[in-house]
């Protein structure tokens, strides 16, 4: 079709409006309208193809999957990219690099100060402590910060989302204490994977994609004066760490895990073995020349 006979009916349907509407709505809007018609021409979707895509996308909302379909599709990580980039411009480096944050957080997690206990002590897996402080721009530590922490179980099951697990189940809240630290016991968390009878695994399939995600650790990190962090951390060795459904690895995010065993475990109250990863969060302060980098959207 000639672009012009598209533009004309675009015109055409721009020009029905009867009142204002919303000036942003309608720039992203038509611009997204246009663009599909455009591609819906090019590669000469059928009505079929159309009509079946529509009720893929509401098949999707229907089951709660499109934000894990915005993670699988690279959207989330395409809007940590064009942050950083927001940053670059603006003079702005350094600081914990930011990955996604996914859609499985839930509000209102218990909070305490110091340390926290994610588990209910009959966990299976291997025992995990996690422990650093939070530092500000001039690397000194900040005190106060709120460690917000949550992780899958070892099925790669979250809680909330997972009926079976307890409410908060390695979800927690953690201030830093007066000497900015932070520290956490919990088990070793296994790699997610897409419900393997979903929405989001039936179109990774006709895409040739797998939809497993490397074990990891998911934080917000924030305190006053400073940008919130949203970031994880990754478990080493997992095959899975390189080839993220989610994009979300990256440099810096993949501390070792080390063994431990003996007085290390004492402070947490573990006798035997357990995987020891040590990790700072460093932050940037807050800015007003770059854009807020605290993302609002709909959370449990
Ligand atoms: C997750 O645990 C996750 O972190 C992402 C990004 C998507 C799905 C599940
Ligand atoms: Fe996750």
């Amino acid at each position: 079709m000639d672009i012009k006979t598209i533009d004309a009916l675009l015109n055409k349907i721009n020009e029905s409006a009867t009142h204002e509407g919303n000036a942003r709505t309608k720039q992203v809007v038509n611009r997204i309208i246009r663009d599909l018609f455009i591609t819906i021409d090019d590669l000469d979707v059928t009505p079929n193809e159309f009509w079946s895509a529509l009720n893929y996308l509401g098949e999707a909302g229907q089951s709660g999957e499109l934000g894990l379909l915005a993670a699988g599709l690279g959207f989330e990580h395409f809007l940590d990219v064009r942050l950083d980039e927001a940053e670059t411009k603006a003079g702005l480096a350094g600081g914990t690099p930011r990955t996604i944050e996914g859609p499985l957080y839930v509000a209102g997690a218990p909070e305490s100060t110091g340390h926290a206990r994610l588990d209910n002590g009959n966990e299976p897996g291997e025992t995990l402590v996690m422990r650093g402080r939070v530092l500000g721009e001039d690397g000194q530590p900040v005190r106060g910060a709120l460690v917000e922490v949550w992780h899958a179980n070892h099925l790669g099951n979250y809680s909330h989302f997972d009926k079976s697990q307890a409410e908060f189940n390695l979800r927690r809240s953690i201030r830093t204490d007066e000497n900015g630290t932070y520290s956490f016991r919990s088990v070793v968390p296994i790699g997610y994977s897409v419900p393997p009878e979903g929405k989001t695994q039936q179109l990774l399939d006709l895409l040739g994609r797998h939809g497993h995600r490397p074990a990891h650790i998911h934080f917000f990190v924030s305190a006053p004066g400073h940008r919130k962090l949203t970031t994880q951390i990754n478990i080493e060795g997992d095959p899975y760490l390189w080839d993220d459904f989610a994009f979300a690895t990256r440099e810096g995010l993949v501390p070792a895990v080390k063994k431990e065993e003996g007085a290390t475990g004492k402070p947490y109250g573990i006798d035997g073995q357990f995987a020891l990863i040590d990790f700072d969060f460093s932050l940037v302060k807050e800015r007003n020349n770059v854009p807020t980098s605290e993302v609002e959207r709909v959370r449990a």
